[in-house]
């Protein structure tokens, strides 16, 4: 049976993290500071304009059942709506969020599985801590409350609200890809994921490939099991019938808060970029902003960049490849390796090619304060941007927002979700392809000033029409009971 509609000012949002992170510092006092990350970027603003409450971890250990002071101080850092901690222990950081969500769910949906650990443990942790979210959430619903969890660290608390008798709709959003059918399977627990997404009411994706990567899971992997799963992946919302219940599956590409940014950024106005110059003259900044991780190709990147300085001398001096990395899951193992892989070859490509008065690559290991990161991206020539994988990438979205000049030049790998709403107007990469990306560094840096703004403007035309609210709006419509 459908539920009742929802209100559509008033959500609850479920998702592993909350949207800031708070420390104790040594002295033992409370820190309270901003979240980062996708989900945070576009999840503060839809709250902050439909209001509700934010389910999440608030990302540190409980010490003690009565922590007053740290609980007083998440609510107080969130404005405009409630917050509902949900504590974890160490064991269910190390089994449920390093573990389960990020030695297997993450590298599995982004192509990676051979850092997938398929321990057990992991699993049973996972249900715990689903179920935990769960509970936090039934207690704190209303009956109208529209119930909106995020993200593969969560996909099995709609089944447990399900269990719990819960009368609210109940919506599953996707921020990261969706594997193949030959990837997915690979999971020991792909029967009950699987099934657990189809106790949402609406089930939402980034692109139209990951929609039928996991269509195609459904027909391969529950009708093997007996059960009738079958959905059309043309429909802009497709429907199918499950235990009794109509679940819709559609695509929706999230973005970013358009207005809210270019306001920021046009504040940094003054921000002395490079300069511009014609042709060949130019002095061009190269900008890279990732979370740490794999799956955000900055090796590739790197490699990319030196073979482009080893073809290209005369453009010494003329480029500056800032790489920008936020610190993130700095506890397992692949990242830690990943930061020294990357901090070996910034070293190298600047012992190599750097001068006196010329260093190759800026590389900065830390998060930026939003007004740092807007005059940065206003003062780059070329966003570089070459995923591996990746379910969006808001950084292509904030970059043309933030390139009010309209000058700027996009490179986009073609295994972002970005790219299939960029490709006319990005120039598109494959960063396993290492000759090709220097190629298109060359591309970027030489493309006449005409052929640069006609596809800005395009680009920035895309990212306005279609912007966090919209995204909001049409995951909304989807998730409404027309009559
Ligand atoms: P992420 O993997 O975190 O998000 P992305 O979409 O690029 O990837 O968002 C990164 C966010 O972090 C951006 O808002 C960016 O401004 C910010 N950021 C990056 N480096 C920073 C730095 N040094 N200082 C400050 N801020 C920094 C996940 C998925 C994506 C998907 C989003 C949203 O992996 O594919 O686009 O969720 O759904």
């Amino acid at each position: 049976m459908n539920k009742k509609n929802p209100r559509e000012d008033h959500i609850v949002i479920v998702s592993n993290r909350l949207p800031f992170v708070l420390k104790k510092s040594e002295g033992g006092n409370i820190e309270v500071g901003k979240g980062t990350g996708g989900l945070v970027t576009a999840m503060a603003p839809v709250l902050k304009n439909r209001h509700g409450t934010w389910v999440g971890w608030p990302g540190y250990v409980q010490e003690s059942d009565t922590d007053e002071t740290m609980l007083s101080a998440i609510q107080s850092a969130a404005s405009g709506y409630s917050v509902k901690p949900v504590m974890l222990t160490t064991d269910e950081v190390k089994n449920y969020y390093e573990g389960f969500s990020n030695s297997i769910l993450w590298p599995l949906f982004h192509d990676s599985t051979d850092k997938c650990l398929f321990f057990p443990e992991y699993w049973k942790s996972y249900k715990e801590v689903n179920k935990k979210f769960a509970l936090t959430v039934y207690r704190n619903a209303d009956d109208l409350d529209f119930l909106w969890v995020h993200d593969y660290q969560l996909i099995l608390v709609g089944g447990y609200l399900r269990e719990m008798d819960i009368g609210n709709r109940i919506g599953f959003f996707l921020h990261i890809p969706f594997p193949p059918i030959d990837t997915f399977a690979r999971c020991p627990w792909r029967f009950e994921l699987l099934s657990a997404m189809l106790e949402y009411d609406v089930l939402g994706f980034q692109t139209i490939q990951d929609k039928r990567n996991f269509i195609g899971c459904l027909a391969s992997i529950l009708q093997h099991a007996g059960i009738d799963a079958k959905a059309e992946v043309d429909e802009a919302v497709s429907e199918l019938q499950f235990d009794g219940r109509t679940v819709r599956i559609g695509v929706f590409p999230i973005s970013i808060d358009y207005h809210e940014i270019i306001l920021e950024a046009d504040k940094s106005r003054g921000y002395k970029g490079a300069e511009e110059k014609c042709g060949d003259d130019r002095n061009v900044n190269l900008l890279g902003v990732d979370r740490l991780d794999y799956t955000k190709g900055i090796v590739e990147k790197l490699k990319a960049y030196q073979r482009f300085l080893t073809l290209f001398p005369k453009l010494h001096k003329k480029v500056h490849f800032i790489q920008l990395v936020v610190p993130s899951r700095g506890e397992i193992a692949a990242y830690v390796e990943l930061k020294l892989k990357i901090e070996q070859l910034v070293g190298e490509i600047n012992g190599i090619f750097g001068t006196a008065d010329w260093l190759p690559v800026r590389y900065m290991f830390r998060p930026l304060d939003s007004t740092e990161l807007i005059s940065l991206y206003r003062a780059s020539e070329i966003a570089f941007i070459g995923s591996l994988k990746d379910g969006m990438n808001l950084v292509a979205k904030e970059y043309c927002a933030c390139n009010i000049d309209e000058k700027g030049v996009l490179i986009l790998s073609e295994f972002a979700g970005a790219a299939q709403q960029f490709y006319q107007d990005a120039i598109l990469i494959n960063p396993h392809d290492i000759e090709g990306t220097a190629m298109a560094i060359y591309r970027a840096f030489t493309m006449p000033l005409e052929e640069r703004s006609l596809r800005m403007r395009n680009l920035r035309e895309n990212v306005k029409n279609r912007d966090v609210f919209w995204w909001l709006d049409s995951f909304f419509n989807a998730a409404i009971v027309k009559s």
